[in-house]
């Protein structure tokens, strides 16, 4: 069932690639964050897609899926009362022009689509992804 005090996250191929990797993780775990479960990976396009499936008729899917094949990848699941609202502040926007200053996306993002991080939208969707990265023998 849903569960209250975790997300999921992904630092996006921009943001590794732009060696912002050390710098976000160290953001995320000054934010009250630990980190319960985390991999480097080059997603694959049928792994990219299933998991952005519920965007599949959004006019950037494509694009997206594409994106996030382009280089690897930091998949993580966080621990924190309030997770899933307190991280989305954290990172800020999903345009990082809107990122409020201090913001994870504010600080490392470049553009919409480019913009640096994930973070799970509800409880539910947090152990959806969280599943979708991690089995039971891959978190701590
Ligand atoms: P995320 O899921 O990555 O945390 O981002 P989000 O909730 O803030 O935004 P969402 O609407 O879920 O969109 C998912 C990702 O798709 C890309 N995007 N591109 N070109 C565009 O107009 C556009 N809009 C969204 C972004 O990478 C966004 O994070
Ligand atoms: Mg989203």
């Amino acid at each position: 069932m849903a569960t209250t005090n975790k997300t999921f996250t992904m630092i996006k191929p921009d943001a590794v690639g732009n060696g912002h990797t050390g710098a976000i993780l160290n953001d995320i775990i000054a934010g009250g964050f630990k980190i319960v479960a985390m991999k480097y990976i080059h997603l694959s396009k049928e792994t990219a897609g299933a998991f952005y499936a519920v965007h599949k008729e959004r006019p950037f899917y494509g694009e997206l899926v594409g994106f996030m094949t382009s280089g690897p990848i930091v998949a993580a699941i966080l621990e924190k009362n309030n997770a899933v609202e307190d991280f989305r502040k954290l990172i800020g926007a999903t345009d990082p022009a809107k990122a409020e200053a201090g913001t994870i996306r504010n600080k490392y993002a470049k553009s919409i689509e480019a913009n640096a991080i994930h973070g799970s939208d509800s409880d539910e969707n947090a152990e959806i992804e969280g599943n979708f990265f991690f089995s039971q023998f891959e978190r701590f």
